[in-house]
């Protein structure tokens, strides 16, 4: 920042102050542009709506993912944006809130589009994308001031990611929540080997390799959100929580509180999920991809059915990753997930299976991918498996 430009905000009244902040912020952020790899230039819209909104307000700060018609899916720009924003709001502010622009989504995944059509590149985007990703993540998970998440809508992978590593989580009835990346040759990354593993029982590992979607009060009941409130009230929230002087947790807590008790939807319903806790423990608890299937065979229910239906269709090699990086999450903390899914995903980003997932789910949409592997079986050995969690060269590892 520029001495003048200093001088001239010391003398700005304080909205003032927050609005030519905002500027400022996006003025640095697109000069560090510039040394970035040509697939962000070629992408560049002409657009000049920023893709992350940074508002400081008072001693509280807003994000704001604002891609609504990408169902504000988080692209290496909005990371580069928010990272140093919030690393600088850790000394600077009493309270942070992170939110999706539209009605429809909260982030709907990372943008994988890019990743996977720049996966064979020199400089592919994945190479430094998922560092970046993962990094944002840990700060998010370890962050000293209280971190609020209103994830009002589709909240997918990435999504996910900017929210339940943080203190809050609010739900709505328009949450809509997932790990769905064993179906497109992924695997529940962002930190899901830390959280997943922690939700109780077998839960995580259900979720980790069906990709279940969860809806509104489910996702406070898996223990996702921490809290719910009403769609139609998050604004009038976030109000509350921006009026709040200089709140304690405690008085975050009890706001967070009152809109949960005075919030109207499904309040008397059951945890869909809670008639099947049982199957999903007993069949989820086999020490292999293979043994879950066979649990599933073996228990027979139509519930049963229907999930054996759902893994057939997913990545052979996903599942089989996805399995190992359950089990060794639930012994690590949550830097040494991170790191380990760093390992993982810079390997299974360049490979077929991602390719033809993105081509599958996101591009033809027939929803027929060709996994190569094409059968569980196919994966032959654990040693597969393993080279996807081997150390990287020194200078490509994420330490924390
Ligand atoms: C599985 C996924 C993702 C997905 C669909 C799946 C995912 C993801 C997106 C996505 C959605 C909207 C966008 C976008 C990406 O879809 O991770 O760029 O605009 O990010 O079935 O894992």
């Amino acid at each position: 920042m520029l001495l003048s430009e200093i001088l001239y905000y010391g003398f700005l009244p304080v909205r003032t102050r927050c609005l030519y902040r905002m500027v400022l912020i996006r003025a640095v952020t697109s000069r560090l542009r510039i040394g970035f790899s040509s697939h962000l230039l070629k992408s560049r819209k002409m657009s000049t709506a920023p893709e992350a909104l940074l508002e400081e307000i008072g001693d509280k700060g807003v994000i704001t993912l604002n891609r609504p018609k990408a169902l504000n899916a988080l692209n290496y720009n909005m990371i580069k944006m928010i990272y140093p924003v919030l690393k600088e709001w850790e000394s600077t502010k009493s309270l942070v809130i992170i939110k999706g622009a539209g009605d429809k989504a909260f982030c709907a995944g990372g943008d994988v589009r890019v990743i996977a059509d720049t996966a064979q590149d020199e400089d592919a985007v994945g190479d430094y994308f998922f560092r970046e990703e993962y990094i944002l993540n840990c700060l998010i998970g370890t962050y000293h001031v209280p971190y609020i998440a209103l994830i009002d809508g589709i909240t997918m992978g990435g999504g996910v990611g900017l929210s339940v590593h943080g203190q809050f989580r609010v739900a709505t009835e328009k949450t809509l929540f997932a790990m769905p990346e064993t179906g497109i040759g992924l695997f529940p990354d962002v930190g899901g080997s830390h959280f997943l593993p922690r939700l109780g029982g077998r839960l995580g590992m259900y979720l980790a390799l069906t990709g279940h979607r969860l809806k509104g009060r489910d996702v406070l009941k898996a223990g996702v959100a921490t809290h719910v409130c009403d769609s139609a009230r998050i604004g009038e929230l976030e109000e509350h929580l921006l009026k709040l002087d200089s709140p304690y947790p405690e008085d975050i807590q009890s706001t967070l509180d009152k809109f949960q008790e005075e919030s109207t939807f499904s309040k008397n319903e059951a945890f869909s999920l809670q008639p099947f806790l049982p199957q999903i423990q007993k069949c989820f608890s086999g020490g292999s991809v293979e043994e879950i299937i066979s649990n599933l065979e073996k228990d027979g229910s139509e519930w049963a059915e229907k999930q054996i239906k759902t893994l057939s269709r997913m990545s052979p090699t996903s599942l089989k990753v996805t399995f190992e990086q359950i089990e060794r999450g639930a012994h690590l903390t949550l830097q040494e997930c991170l790191s380990m899914e760093h390992r993982i995903v810079s390997r299974i980003f360049k490979g077929h299976d991602f390719r033809e997932g993105i081509r599958a789910v996101l591009i033809d949409k027939d929803n027929k991918p060709a996994w190569k592997p094409a059968t569980l079986a196919e994966v032959t050995s654990d040693d597969v498996i393993n080279t996807y969690f081997a150390p990287l060269p020194a200078e490509k590892e994420l330490i924390f």
